[in-house]
């Protein structure tokens, strides 16, 4: 198949998502396109069957705002005509979902049917698309997709209660390629925790949907009882205040802001437990990215957490805000290394059923079906 992929182009969430979708796709002999305003940060170029279109905005000094929009659908139409694309695949409703039906609608005018596949990720849903400056041009464009696909049934449920959608929405859970986590012999803890401290890490974009204080506060609970280290990779509007808390609460030694480091694997794979406090998660691909790396997980209940972190297997949920709570768990997980080590086994066990090799067939399967509405 050949198969139009947009998305952003970004370190985590639905990029990832997108790019390792791509990526396995284009091995198993499907071409696949990708048209985005730069080079998604996992794409390699060279791979067979794998192609990038870069998305062009004219800047022109009239406009306060410059139509991303029409640039893409134009790049749209333009890529399906000289590519012969059988189909576009959008990550993340916002505007791709309406750029998507606007290429369409031209497509259409020149003889062409282009089925498009949605695939929900999260704020497009639960904060952004539910916004009053949104929310009518967000329903349209999900109703008229061919296909539409959500990251969990949480962020289904989300969309069913908050839009008027009368399509079917088909829930494939996110992925994980298993074995780029395994690495142990790649991974040097001394280099982190010399003194053979315990490492706790936290990946975010740092968003204020991130609970990015509850981290800190966490750690600093835990570190008064259990000799550890923090490590904050990522990077967004919470990072300032967050380096600001941990030199307020006296712990500046013990935590380290890494940014965006291209180093996520070898970090993980040193961890003992990772920390996920958001106040709203559709799936958390960082969690499951995590347990794959043998890493137990610590994190709110919210959203589609849940059905990836399994309370008292693979690590504990708790309610949004409950440092005390979460606190609590971390340390007993910390302080008792056989439990520790039972944890990070079925963490592993669990991280292995969202493997790439099952799910990349639901999107086949999507793919399919959306093939058969033509016309
Ligand atoms: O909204 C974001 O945080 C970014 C977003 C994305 O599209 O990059 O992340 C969402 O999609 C990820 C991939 O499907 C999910 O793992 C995240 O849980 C989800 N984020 C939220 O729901 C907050």
């Amino acid at each position: 198949m050949k198969i139009g992929v947009v998305c952003y182009p970004t370190y985590g969430g639905s990029g990832v998502v997108a790019t390792e979708l791509g990526i396995q796709l284009a091995k198993k002999g499907h071409e696949i396109h990708f048209i985005t305003y730069s080079q998604p940060v996992r794409l390699d170029i060279l791979e067979p069957n794998i192609f990038y279109h870069e998305v062009n905005v004219h800047d022109y000094p009239l406009f306060e705002y410059q139509p991303y929009e029409l640039a893409l659908s134009s790049k749209m139409v333009d890529t399906v005509l000289t590519e012969g694309i059988e189909l576009l695949h959008v990550h993340y409703a916002i505007p791709h979902a309406y750029a998507a039906y606007m290429a369409k609608k031209i497509l259409l005018e020149k003889g062409k049917y282009l089925p498009v596949v949605t695939t929900l990720h999260g704020t497009d849903i639960t904060l952004v698309g539910k916004h009053p400056s949104y929310k009518p041009a967000v329903t349209f464009s999900i109703n008229k997709s061919d296909v539409v696909t959500s990251v969990s049934e949480s962020l289904k449920k989300d969309t069913l209660s908050s839009f008027v959608v009368k399509n079917e929405i088909d829930v494939i859970p996110n992925f994980i390629d298993i074995d780029l986590y395994n690495i142990d012999d790649e991974c040097n803890r001394s280099q982190i925790a010399p003194n053979n401290e315990k490492i706790v890490i936290h990946i975010s974009n740092m968003r204020p949907v991130k609970r990015i204080p509850d981290v800190i506060e966490i750690f600093h609970r835990i570190a008064q009882k259990e000799d550890a280290i923090l490590l904050m990779l990522g990077d967004g509007p919470e990072r300032e205040r967050a380096e600001q808390q941990v030199r307020d609460l006296g712990i500046a030694e013990k935590v380290r802001f890494l940014g965006k480091t291209t180093e996520v694997r070898r970090l993980l794979c040193m961890s003992d437990l990772f920390l996920l406090t958001s106040q709203n998660e559709s799936f958390g691909l960082v969690a499951l990215e995590a347990m794959a790396a043998k890493v137990p997980v610590i994190s709110s209940n919210v959203g589609g957490i849940p059905e990836v972190n399994v309370h008292g297997v693979t690590g504990y949920l708790a309610s949004p805000g409950a440092v005390e709570e979460m606190a609590a768990h971390s340390l007993s997980l910390l302080q008792d290394d056989a439990k520790l080590a039972q944890f990070k086994q079925q963490a592993f066990d669990h991280a292995k059923k969202f493997s790439i090799e099952k799910i990349v067939p639901m999107y086949e399967e999507a793919y399919e079906k959306a093939l058969a509405a033509v016309w």
